[in-house]
């Protein structure tokens, strides 16, 4: 496998050791918002539809996305209450309206969303901006090494290494599955980090801070790995690549 394009291994059905190997991480990682996930069925229904291969069908949860919050509840917000700051060791911060960001040039990227837990959405569009392109604007300043998420749902927090963070499959996405991204799947504007398993791809998406070095996520406090490449970390590094 490349190492560089870890999600050239998109078309690889997830073998049964992958899954059986992930129940324990699993039943750690699954926290469900009842009411919300009862919402969403119709949505899960309709992205099983989607997927031609029945691959899915496969998956613990009969396929399609599994809806995900560390809290109980998250605030809405709206096109005009949205905010994305950009601030730490930059030159120029600023604070993003998700007009500013609709403004901007627009990125669509098709490959397969992964969550650690073994569930798996295939060829899944998201639409964004890259992330490399804030970062360009902003100003990165000499000595930064890396980049934090912050999520107004006020509890969740992710990090990319500054290489990783300016790769061009790393988004600030707008849009997923060629619709504005709901409140659930994290709208208006969540993270997408392409390469890595769902866990980087912070939703709610309100900070973007530059910083000296990496802090673990919330999720990495919790034992997953902080380079989270499908395929090659949390105990996967030894997946035959056929
Ligand atoms: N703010 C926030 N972002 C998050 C999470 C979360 O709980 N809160 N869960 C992560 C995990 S483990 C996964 S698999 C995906 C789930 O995204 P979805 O709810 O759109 O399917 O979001 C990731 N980003
Ligand atoms: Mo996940």
């Amino acid at each position: 496998m490349n190492p560089e394009h870890p999600e050239e291994q998109q078309g690889k059905p997830i073998g049964r050791r992958v899954l059986l190997g992930t129940l324990g991480l699993g039943a750690l990682g699954v926290v469900t918002a009842p009411t919300l996930q009862r919402g969403l069925e119709s949505f899960l229904a309709s992205a099983s539809d989607k997927d031609p291969t029945g691959l899915t069908d496969l998956l613990p949860n009969g396929g399609g996305f599994r809806y995900y919050s560390v809290t109980s509840s998250v605030p809405r917000k709206s096109a005009t209450t949205y905010r994305l700051t950009i601030d730490g060791l930059v030159d120029h911060p600023r604070t993003y309206t998700l007009a500013d960001l609709r403004a901007m040039p627009q990125t669509r990227m098709v490959r397969d969303v992964q969550c650690v837990t073994g569930w798996r959405v295939p060829h899944t569009p998201f639409e964004g901006v890259r992330l490399s392109r804030l970062l360009d604007a902003a100003g990165v300043r000499k000595g930064a090494g890396a980049v934090r998420f912050t999520c107004f749902d006020g509890a969740y927090t992710e990090s990319l290494t500054l290489d990783q963070a300016r790769r061009a499959d790393v988004l600030v996405a707008l849009r997923m599955q060629d619709k504005d991204l709901g409140h659930a799947h994290g709208g208006p504007v969540r993270l997408y980090v392409a390469p890595m398993y769902f866990y980087k791809s912070a939703k709610w998406l309100s900070g973007i801070t530059v910083t000296e070095d990496v802090r673990p996520g919330y999720w990495e406090e919790r034992g997953y790995d902080v380079d989270a490449w499908v395929g090659r970390s949390n105990g996967r590094d030894d997946e035959p690549t056929t």
